[in-house]
């Protein structure tokens, strides 16, 4: 009786890690694709973007965040894309799918400057 019990526990101990593995395997699949579609955060607070500048491979979603009390816009200077108003914590996002430097700019604060740099 008490050696069928512990038999049925540790087929339940093994149930669980093996299906913690698969899930945790799962995961990481999930993770690694989501490199190859990579994705890069810009926060604007403060009247800046942060980081001012980032390379990114061609391909990247880059989203900017606008974490100030303020209204911004992310407006490309070579007209490539641009937001609407941003209010605090909207978010615009834009696909880079071609290599080169994307500089951009606020166009209600035209001083607050920023620069996408997009890599083969
Ligand atoms: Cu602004």
């Amino acid at each position: 009786m008490r050696r069928s019990v512990r038999i049925a526990n540790t087929a339940v101990i093994a149930l669980i890690f093996f299906g913690g593995g698969a899930v945790k395997q799962s995961s990481f699949a999930a993770r690694a694709q989501q490199k190859t579609a990579s994705a890069a955060e810009v926060k604007i607070d403060n009247f800046s973007f942060g980081p001012a500048a980032i390379t990114v491979p061609v391909g990247t979603t880059v989203t900017w965040t606008n974490r100030d009390d303020i209204p911004h816009t992310v407006v490309s200077t070579d007209k490539v894309f641009k937001s609407k108003v941003l209010d605090t914590d909207e978010k615009f996002s834009y696909t880079f799918d071609k290599p080169g430097e994307y500089p951009y700019f606020c166009s209600i604060h035209p001083k607050m400057t920023g620069k996408v740099v997009v890599t083969n």
